[in-house]
């Protein structure tokens, strides 16, 4: 028997990687087999620091713009699981630069639909967070002026477009639904005509973790969500613990950042992870909590994920040549 008090960890599932995240890494060390170091990477690859400082100790360079990147390298750049405006692209092209494309397709998918609406004649609504590399690579499909931002209700009621009778709807895909719902709404009763696809693009593992959230949150002390201050799908699960009355709801990066005080009293505690957080993180956050408690895991599953993206065929094509 030990003496330590008994702690029932409610673990929620899914939690953590989504397709296009363990796409947008497996990109990355793929490419850094292929070509060797070193790879140069636009941008967090995802918003995780152990992430990126795995890939940067096996040889990625990671830049926020391409202009940091030596002239006349041969080694190849990965553009970020969130996205690039179309002029960095093009920059990469004018460079004569290898180029690898690491958007996750869900954002992709947004980047066509804005382009189609344009072509169709209608001007661009994005609900998204202002400064966000994602909102700044959907902003960058198209010419400065045709897509407007939105970020809270008050923006929505305020917008005054050129043609009401001509507008679009598109999203950031790792937005709170429930925020960019009440937002939907303000613009629909405001824009009837607006066009707007089968539902926003808040993308299924934003959901999915924001929907596990919701369940496990109101049954615990407290909630953790493993993840990092710069990642909008993480930093929104810790919103929607506090929304749901946890009474601590907290962002741990690693378990070293635990403040211990916080967590004084409890008997049971949630944990999730945000869709760029690593397994090994949660593990290593139930580990120190181990130390203190007499801990119990429990999964508390709400949906089950088996999305899967394709690698883009340049990396395909060299893992059959070199026999892999
Ligand atoms: O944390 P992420 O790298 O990005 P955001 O949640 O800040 O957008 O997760 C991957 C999501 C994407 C694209
Ligand atoms: Fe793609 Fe969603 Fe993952 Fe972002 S959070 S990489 S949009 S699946």
């Amino acid at each position: 028997m030990t003496g330590k008090p008994h702690l029932k960890i409610l673990l929620c599932a899914p939690r953590g990687f989504c397709a296009g995240v363990d796409r947008a890494i497996q990109i990355v060390d793929l490419a850094l087999k292929k070509f060797g170091a070193p790879v140069y990477v636009r941008h967090e690859i995802v918003h995780n620091k152990y992430v990126v400082d795995g890939l940067r100790a096996k040889g990625a360079v990671f830049v926020e713009e391409l202009d940091e990147i030596p002239e006349g390298t041969e080694a190849p750049v990965i553009f970020s699981a969130h996205g690039v405006a179309r002029s960095v692209p093009a920059e990469a092209r004018h460079r004569n630069m290898f180029y690898l494309d690491a958007t996750c397709p869900l954002v992709t998918k947004v980047h066509v639909e804005a382009q189609r609406h344009a072509e169709d004649g209608r001007d661009i609504v994005l609900i998204g967070h202002k400064g966000h590399p994602e909102v700044i690579g959907t902003m960058g499909q198209l010419p400065p002026g045709r897509i407007s931002l939105i970020e809270t209700v008050a923006d929505a009621e305020a917008f005054a477009p050129r043609d009401p009778d001509n507008l679009a709807l598109v999203t950031q895909t790792t937005l709170s639904v429930d925020d960019t719902s009440a937002i939907v709404l303000v613009l629909k009763s405001r824009f009837p005509a607006i066009s707007v696809a089968h539902k926003e693009d808040i993308c299924y593992a934003t959901t999915n973790r924001q929907e596990a959230v919701k369940v496990v949150a109101p049954q615990v002390d407290a909630m953790i969500v493993v993840g990092a201050p710069n990642s909008s799908n993480s930093m929104r699960l810790v919103e929607v613990g506090e929304r749901a009355g946890c009474r601590v709801s907290v962002m741990v990066q690693r378990a070293g950042d635990i403040d211990w005080d916080q967590f004084a009293g409890i008997t049971s505690l949630g944990i999730t992870a945000g869709a760029s957080a690593p397994e090994q993180l949660v593990e290593e956050v139930i580990a120190a909590f181990a130390e203190r408690y007499a801990v119990s895991v429990e999964i508390a599953t709400t949906a089950e994920e088996h999305i899967a993206f394709n690698i883009p065929r340049v990396l395909r094509e060299l893992e059959a040549a070199s026999g892999r």
